[in-house]
């Protein structure tokens, strides 16, 4: 691309790297953190490829001063990170000094170097402990959540502005609870529906309490979406298939957190399939719930990785959605999936099996901004690409990475110029990691880490992003 056709970003546009405490950390066991639903999980055979876990990872938990310093060198302005409520209130119970105390120190590291910290609060890793008593499928665990929100916010609101409460609640509810591919790996419709609603309860909750506390903070949720096409939007079948999709995966979350309501249609659609479930679950939400849920945001995370082409009628060669790592699932467990095929439009995939579609993101941030957000600012606070990565000669040449991240970046700009309030871009993942089900075979980094000696290499898409933040141009 020529100097003269690059384009810029707009000046206040935040430019970070985003990673979750369970996937980096290691140090499973260290200095009073007790196990969390995934250290629990990653020993069940066959949950996790290799039987991998995390007790090591990348060691981050010793190694931040030097990731901190890496990020520094690359030029993040913004690292999106989350803590881990086992390290902090280990059992769901009483605060761990010294859990709260690396939090403290990553947080000061990070503002030495002017980084600017954007913290989630949960990124999946429940205790064991409040799984024992019943998970997020009881409304008690949204009120642990708050005591351990409230510890964070002790701890880090004179130095934190930025808070996301939850990451991804479609994961931690439907492919945790009903889908049984992540942890606890449950296999039940009902507890996916109990636990999203109660997840949402304590993102609307804490988001609250914080408030309280303090009206300056930046309070915000990250949800995972798609763009679920019809194959042919002339045909009603193909145009329902896409709507189940969008709503089971997208509305299922938006409406509630936006409009303090759930979409009617899906609701239909479940009971349809799961009378019985649906019914628990109506006695479970109340209308007061769905007023905290709807409480206001200041920020908008949205989390984008591929879109969907989908149809009511089953093509002669079905797509593998790319979706299940192990023999754990056979079958799509969720119910608004029935007799939804996913065909193949040909696009290029990432070693998930996942299109690379970036106009879908520039189509999602638009339709979140025309539908949804209101002026609530968004945040593209996770996109990237996993590649099967080779070290040659002390580097590595991902240009498909490479490509992947600037075609996402181009799509946030684009949205930008048509008119969505996008405040910033975070690339999943700052480093290789454990990437759930999955294990370490999945490297989505931008930079590279040796799980042997835990050294870091900076891959080309590091150093592509790396001088694209330098530029804040594309
Ligand atoms: O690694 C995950 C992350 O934890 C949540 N969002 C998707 C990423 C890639 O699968």
């Amino acid at each position: 691309m020529t100097q003269s056709s690059s384009r810029s970003f707009p000046q206040d546009f935040l430019f970070g790297g985003a990673t979750a405490a369970f996937q980096i950390e290691g140090a499973a066991f260290e200095d009073g953190r007790t196990a969390s639903i995934w250290d629990t999980f990653s020993r069940v055979p066959g949950a996790v490829v290799n039987a991998d876990n995390g007790d090591v990872a990348c060691d981050h938990y010793h190694r931040y001063g030097d990731d901190v310093a890496l990020m520094k060198r690359m030029g993040l302005q913004t690292y999106r990170f989350s803590t881990s409520w086992s390290r902090v209130r280990p059992d769901a119970g009483a605060v761990n000094p010294a859990g709260v105390d690396f939090y403290q120190r990553l947080v000061d590291a990070l503002l030495e170097a002017d980084i600017v910290p954007w913290l989630t609060l949960y990124h999946w890793d429940m205790p064991q402990a409040q799984e024992e008593r019943g998970g997020w499928t009881v409304r008690e665990t949204a009120d642990r959540f708050l005591e351990y929100a409230l510890t964070m916010h002790d701890a880090l609101g004179d130095r934190v502005h930025h808070w996301t409460t939850l990451n991804e609640p479609w994961c931690s509810s439907f492919l945790s609870y009903t889908a049984g591919v992540h942890a606890p790996g449950r296999y039940s419709f009902g507890d996916g529906l109990l636990a999203a609603h109660h997840l949402l309860l304590a993102h609307g909750q804490t988001v609250r309490a914080l408030r309280e506390r303090d009206d300056s903070l930046s309070l915000g949720v990250t949800l995972n979406l798609t763009v679920a096409d019809p194959a042919d939007t002339s045909d009603a079948a193909d145009r329902d298939a896409a709507r189940r999709i969008d709503g089971q995966f997208n509305r299922w979350f938006l409406d509630p957190v936006f409009r303090g309501e759930y979409p009617a249609d899906i609701v239909e659609d479940f009971r349809a399939v799961d009378a019985e479930a649906v019914a628990r679950w109506e006695e479970a939400v109340t209308a007061s719930d769905l007023e905290t849920i709807a409480v206001p945001l200041d920020a908008f995370g949205v989390n984008y990785y591929h879109g969907e082409l989908v149809s009511g009628h089953a093509p002669a060669v079905p797509r593998d959605s790319g979706q299940a790592p192990t023999d754990r699932k056979t079958a799509s467990p969720f119910p608004a999936d029935a007799g939804v095929h996913w065909i193949d439009r040909g696009l290029p995939e990432t070693s998930m099996g996942w299109e690379v579609q970036p106009e879908g993101l520039t189509r999602l941030l638009l339709r979140l901004s025309e539908e949804y957000v209101g002026d609530v600012r968004m945040y593209v606070t996770e996109n990237g690409a996993a590649y099967d990565d080779a070290v040659e000669d002390g580097r590595v040449h991902d240009q498909e990475r490479v490509d992947y991240l600037r075609a996402h970046l181009s799509a946030t700009l684009d949205a930008i110029e048509q008119g969505a309030d996008v405040g910033g871009y975070f690339y999943w993942s700052l480093m290789d990691n454990f990437e759930w089900a999955w294990g370490y075979e999945k490297r989505f980094g931008i930079v590279y880490v040796d799980y042997d000696t835990q050294e870091r290499i900076v891959k080309d898409s590091g150093r592509e992003y790396a001088r694209i933040i330098g530029e804040r141009a594309i």
